[in-house]
């Protein structure tokens, strides 16, 4: 892959909201009309660019069976240079699940021998709950949790509160 194309995989549980991340990314969409996205049908790719960088990305739709699909091909995840793993903040009854999913990811993409740059989205993240101190909570428990996970592995991570309320804001918070 040429050094200035990047490959960007984006993946978490479904409905976590990543399509609308790269939507919002990609700057077409407002807040007042992302209402129309349907669940991702398997893994969609596509090109965007920025001034410095093409990038190559691959929404991997998170339904249940998809998910199951995906680790029995790890083919999907080599050369990846960028994991960003999208978590809803909301859905916390799910974060377990959600927690197990990475989990098996990074170790797929260990054995490869990839080591991409992993970022995690605590998305959701929306200005009317944001100071609020049970999310607050939620957050440090679920970095807490990645953190115990990633030291399994020796990839990069980052972890950003995320929102399309926010017109897409990143807070960095580890
Ligand atoms: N409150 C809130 N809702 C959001 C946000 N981002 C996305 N959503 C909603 O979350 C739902 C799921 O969004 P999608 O982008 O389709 O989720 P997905 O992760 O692509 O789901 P799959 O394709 O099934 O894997 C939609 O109803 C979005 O409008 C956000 O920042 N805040
Ligand atoms: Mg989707």
């Amino acid at each position: 892959m040429d050094s200035d194309k990047k490959k960007m995989i984006i993946v978490g549980l479904d409905n976590a909201g990543k399509s609308t991340i790269l939507l919002t990314m990609k700057r077409q969409l407002g807040p007042h009309n992302f209402q129309e996205l349907q669940p991702t049908k398997g893994l969609q790719t596509e090109e965007f660019e920025t001034d410095e960088m093409v990038y190559h990305v691959f929404d991997f739709g998170g339904q249940k069976n998809y998910r199951e699909k995906y680790l029995e091909r790890p083919i999907y995840f080599a050369s990846t240079d960028i994991l960003i793993f999208v978590i809803d903040i909301q859905d916390d009854k799910r974060f377990d699940l959600a927690l197990k999913y990475l989990d098996d990811i990074l170790a797929l993409i260990n054995d490869l021998g990839e080591k991409p740059d992993c970022s995690i989205f605590f998305h959701k993240f929306d200005p009317e709950i944001s100071d609020l101190e049970e999310y607050q909570k939620r957050s440090r428990n679920l970095r807490q949790k990645i953190r115990q996970i990633f030291k399994k592995y020796s990839f990069s991570l980052k972890i950003y509160h995320t929102s399309i309320y926010t017109v897409f804001e990143k807070i960095q918070v580890m």
